[in-house]
């Protein structure tokens, strides 16, 4: 049988990881996007210009509110394996657009859901949920499957029904759908208005004279980050098994905002020592006292999950399923990469220079 995927969000960090597996795997994969007034495929470029495209490779216009769309694609494309990555997933921005995300986020899955038992056949199902849904629950840590929900965000309570919905179709027409509870996973693909990304990329501005300093919120927040290259083989691999289940995809590690930023600067040679608390706290670089680092409340979250911290010996054990990046590897990799288009160098070669 061939296999045939189809990613909803394949332009964005995720779905372009995904995609490039697939196909390294002979998948033939179909990529949902939508349309925009200017080019949106930057992620996937380097796809739709290799051997690829138009043989194994093939983009359609739909978008996941629209559930006409979805049914089309199914019954036309008829996936062996669906995945559900498309979302509005920026939780700070969701409590801007409460409305949208709960349509984007949270009906969109049902739509899609319907779409595959109407017209699926056998077609398995991968729906991207999220370490946000045990959002408030500090107390439960590490937080494995096992640990209840209590989401703090539009974003989070939109990603609430997307996790049941997916759970009763499973249950109710015995569909092969999986839940990939995922922690906080980034890359140099990462979207640059998210906290890891924001940071590399403003260090390598600041280090090429092009940005006074870093603005941020809440530095204490906790996150288990990983690697995104890592966490797609994990999707895949939920829907290898003989029976669907949900799994936690994490590293097992937490650290906070501020630790991030000192290890993104650390890998620049510069060291940071911190002054003030809240608001008022600064970054400054040890060696010139130079101020990088501020506070911005503008950055604060109307409700924060503080501390996200995950426990993934279910996949490891029964998906055998490893990372291959760890905290420092990842804060290397997005380093350079940024430093690199920036400022033209790597930080190798910055630390050389200075
Ligand atoms: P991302 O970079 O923000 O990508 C989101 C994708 O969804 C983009 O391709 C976007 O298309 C698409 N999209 C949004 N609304 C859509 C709509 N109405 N119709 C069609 N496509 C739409 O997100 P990501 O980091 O790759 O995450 C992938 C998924 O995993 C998301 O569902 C996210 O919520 C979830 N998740 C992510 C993490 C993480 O740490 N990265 C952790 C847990 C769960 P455009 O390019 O057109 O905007
Ligand atoms: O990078 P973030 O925006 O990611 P967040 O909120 O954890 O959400 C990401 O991970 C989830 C999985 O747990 C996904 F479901 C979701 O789709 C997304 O990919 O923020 C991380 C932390 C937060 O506590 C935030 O308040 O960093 C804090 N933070 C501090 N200053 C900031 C900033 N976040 C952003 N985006 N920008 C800041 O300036």
């Amino acid at each position: 049988m061939n296999n045939i995927a189809l990613i909803t969000g394949v332009t964005g960090q995720d779905g372009s990881y995904l995609a490039e597996f697939l196909l390294a795997q002979g998948y033939e994969v179909h990529g949902l996007i939508r349309r925009h007034s200017t080019q949106n495929t930057e992620r996937i470029d380097h796809i739709l210009e290799g051997p690829y495209n138009g043989t194994k490779f093939f983009l359609h216009y739909a978008d996941t509110t629209d559930s006409s769309g979805l049914i089309r694609l199914v019954s036309e494309i008829k996936p062996t394996e669906v995945y559900n990555l498309a979302a509005q997933s920026h939780v700070g921005i969701s409590f801007e657009v409460p409305e949208y995300t709960a349509e984007a986020t949270g009906v969109s899955t049902l739509k899609l859901l319907e779409a595959v038992r109407m017209f699926g056949g056998s077609c398995r199902y991968y729906q991207a949920s999220t370490s946000e849904l045990f959002g408030g629950i500090p107390e439960t840590a590490p937080q494995s499957e096992k640990t209840p929900f209590y989401p703090k965000s539009p974003y989070g309570a939109a990603k609430l029904y997307s996790y049941w919905i997916t759970v009763n179709y499973r249950e109710s027409y015995n569909m092969f759908a999986c839940n990939g509870i995922l922690f906080n996973h980034e890359s140099p693909r990462r979207g640059e208005n998210f906290v890891t990304r924001k940071i590399t990329l403003a260090i390598a501005n600041i280090l090429a004279g092009k940005q006074e300093k870093l603005s941020l919120g809440n530095m204490n927040a906790k996150r288990d980050w990983g690697f995104a290259g890592d966490y797609v083989k994990g999707m895949w691999l939920m829907l290898q098994q003989d029976k669907p289940g949900d799994y936690v995809l994490a590293t097992n590690e937490t650290h906070t905002v501020r630790e991030f930023v000192e290890a993104a600067f650390g890998q620049c040679g510069i060291e940071i020592k911190w002054e003030g608390e809240g608001v008022n706290e600064k970054g400054i670089d040890a060696k010139t006292g130079r101020v990088l680092v501020d506070v911005n409340p503008q950055f604060y979250r109307p409700a924060e999950v503080e501390f996200l911290w995950g426990d993934c010996t279910k996949a490891e054990t029964e998906l055998g399923w490893k990372r291959d990046v760890d905290f420092k590897g990842l804060v290397a990799m997005m380093m350079d990469s940024d430093l690199k288009e920036i400022a033209g160098m790597t930080c190798e070669e910055y630390k050389a220079k200075n």
